[in-house]
């Protein structure tokens, strides 16, 4: 039986504010990927995102979706929502076992060193007229994480693109460092608070289109956000969250790690695949 987790869900302003932490950009130090090309290192270095591999076969695209549907389902009659599936890795053994892929570790190695914790699970399902946007923002902005040297690799479990409200990026932002933001609080047209409201004026942003089974990855720095989903299709992307092994984790979030590859560190948790689907 593991330890009921006691982290901070989602931290509040005034403890983010009383945190000391290193907001740069950390480059790739790796100079001999095994999976990516030395080329793409460089491209994530850059641009501050990848995007485009296909992983995961027909078979299990299949798998995938039909597990998120009986899962969405499950909660949806238990009173939550489609946003509302996050640290999915501690609770259902299936979100774990997609985050300690080791495809998909293969990559964030490339990218982070040898040694990476996995540390989020979260969906982010945009229902047919649901109305809500994600605004530009900054993942690292809300994780009490330090150095910022984290990753998120965004999996599509269904198809994802521009009619549906795709992913966005703006290239290079994430050589801007930690950007003001404005707050919207209790908003019910915005899946998160925090927007950035000069992203707009920080470069042109790409749609990141993807098939069911392709993966986008972005630096924790890096503007992104979607728009509404104003069409009839649902758009689920699953956002795996890593780290490199040094990062050191304010509030509790140690708690929620997976040691994905190298050696353990003292500082994090090691969480076992839970039981339950
Ligand atoms: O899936 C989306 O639309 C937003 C995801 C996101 O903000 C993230 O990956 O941090």
């Amino acid at each position: 039986m593991q330890p009921a987790p006691t982290f901070q869900v989602i931290p509040g302003q005034d403890e983010l504010a009383g945190l000391t932490r290193d907001l740069r950009f950390h480059p790739s130090p790796v100079t001999q990927p095994t999976t990516l090309t030395i080329d793409q290192v460089q491209q994530f270095n850059q641009q501050g995102y990848l995007k485009g591999f296909r992983i995961f076969s027909d078979s299990e695209i299949t798998e995938n979706r039909d597990y998120f549907d009986r899962l969405l389902a499950k909660v949806m009659a238990e009173g939550g929502d489609s946003y509302s599936i996050s640290s999915a890795h501690l609770r259902y053994g299936k979100a774990w076992d997609l985050l300690t892929d080791h495809r998909l570790v293969s990559i964030v190695t490339d990218l982070l060193g040898p040694n990476v914790i996995g540390w989020g699970a979260h969906f982010f399902c945009k229902m047919p007229g649901d109305g809500k946007k994600v605004s530009w923002h900054q993942d690292a902005s809300y994780w009490p994480l330090t150095p910022s040297k984290a990753v998120t690799i965004w999996l599509a479990i269904d198809d994802a693109d521009i009619d549906n409200a795709c992913m966005r990026y703006i290239p290079g932002s994430h050589h801007h460092g930690h950007l003001t933001y404005t707050l919207h609080e209790n908003d019910p047209n915005q899946v998160l608070n925090q927007e950035v409201v000069a992203a707009p004026g920080m470069g042109e942003p790409i749609d990141v289109e993807l098939r069911a089974g392709e993966i986008s990855i972005h630096s924790d720095l890096l503007l992104h956000g979607s728009e509404v989903n104003q069409s009839q299709r649902r758009r689920c992307g699953l956002t795996l969250r890593y780290c490199a092994a040094d990062v050191v984790a304010h509030l509790g979030w140690s708690e929620k790690g997976v040691v994905v590859a190298g050696d353990p560190p003292a500082h994090w948790a090691n969480r076992s695949r839970p039981n339950r689907d």
